[in-house]
């Protein structure tokens, strides 16, 4: 695995707290009605995207698919963070000319799939994308996440069975964040190790601390080698939390506020932090000009989605029909 140098913390430091702002700042431009629809952030899970791009290929080489908690992974894979904050608020200058909007955030260039908004339909599709990097033998590997209520679906057992089955190279991760809207993982189920879904299927499975993007690279490398040896699949489950509710109308009755801070206790951000200290990696004057940058490019992105005009109505057109097929629609894409 590539070392976990100071450069590494640092990088990790400053795009989970980019992260994080960038949600906060889409939970006021909601509140706002900017933003419309439904809204998911993904504020307490950073660490497990910020391991994951530690070990993957960048560049379109190696993919990702999830669910429609997705703001920030696109961003962590290279899609200019304005194209995103410019697709929410429904712009012509987001990732899908603002009509995907906070679930559909796409960019096949950066090896980014969504953006998916039905639970579960995204792991049989990523599974698929992995059957074709085998059969196009392109070397690349197919992270594929959902949540701990995604993992109840019986599309998680199709995809396991056929993924094993051909040795496709992918990597299941579920996000287990405790929670499915308002459903707690004990009610799903009679156990609460998800990771055990695996071992029906003899797939190599295990639980790996989401808290700590550490663990998270490690384990990770591990599933991302073995998928690259043509081994097949990995499962792995994240023990990880959301701190924000599961859209922005949730009250939150299903959990109470000390629990919430006791999971702030290992905040994954809070952690890099001790660590940069710690090792003096940094000078406080360094960490405070870090925070300043992060702050800065929320505030450039928010610009630019706010200036940016809406898409055209004829738009819908160009993007739906071929013109060969539908002569009468005067343009085309
Ligand atoms: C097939 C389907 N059933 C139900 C829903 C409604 N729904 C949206 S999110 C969600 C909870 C999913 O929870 P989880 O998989 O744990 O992901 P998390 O939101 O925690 O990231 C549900 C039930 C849906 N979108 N699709
Ligand atoms: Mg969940």
């Amino acid at each position: 695995m590539k070392p976990i140098t100071k450069e590494v913390y640092l990088k990790w430091y400053e795009d989970m707290q980019f992260w994080r702002k960038f949600e906060d700042k889409l939970a006021a431009l909601y509140i706002q009605q900017k933003v419309r629809g439904f809204l998911h952030l993904y504020n307490g899970q950073e660490a497990v995207l910020a391991g994951a791009l530690h070990a993957m290929e960048l560049g379109g080489k190696d993919k990702m698919i999830t669910a429609y908690r997705n703001h920030v992974q696109p961003i962590g894979m290279g899609v200019d963070p304005k194209a995103v904050m410019a697709e929410l608020l429904g712009k012509v200058t987001g990732t899908s000319k603002g009509m995907g909007g906070s679930m559909h955030i796409f960019s096949k260039e950066h090896g980014f799939y969504g953006g998916h908004g039905i639970v579960g339909a995204q792991i049989p599709v990523g599974a698929g994308m992995a059957f074709a990097d085998k059969y196009f033998e392109t070397g690349g590997v197919t992270l594929t996440y959902f949540g701990d209520g995604a993992a109840r679906q019986g599309s998680l057992h199709e995809a396991f069975n056929m993924a094993m089955n051909w040795k496709l190279p992918v990597v299941f991760i579920c996000e287990n964040n405790g929670y499915a809207m308002g459903t707690s993982v004990e009610r799903t189920a009679n156990h609460t190790d998800i990771w055990k879904l695996g071992l029906g299927y003899e797939m190599p499975c295990g639980p790996v601390d989401g808290m700590n993007p550490v663990k998270v690279a490690e384990a990770m490398h591990e599933a991302m080698e073995r998928a690259r040896r043509g081994e097949g699949p990995t499962f792995l489950e994240m023990k990880t939390y959301r701190y924000r509710g599961h859209s922005m109308s949730d009250a939150q009755h299903y959990r109470t506020k000390e629990e919430v801070e006791e999971y702030k206790k290992i905040d994954p951000i809070t952690q890099v932090l001790d660590i940069i200290k710690e090792n003096k990696y940094a000078t406080d004057a360094e960490i405070e000009a870090i925070d300043q940058r992060v702050n800065d490019l929320v505030a450039e992105c928010e610009k630019f989605a706010e200036e940016s005009p809406f898409p055209e109505a004829q738009q819908l057109y160009d993007v739906v029909y071929e013109q060969e097929n539908y002569p009468f629609i005067p343009h085309r894409l």
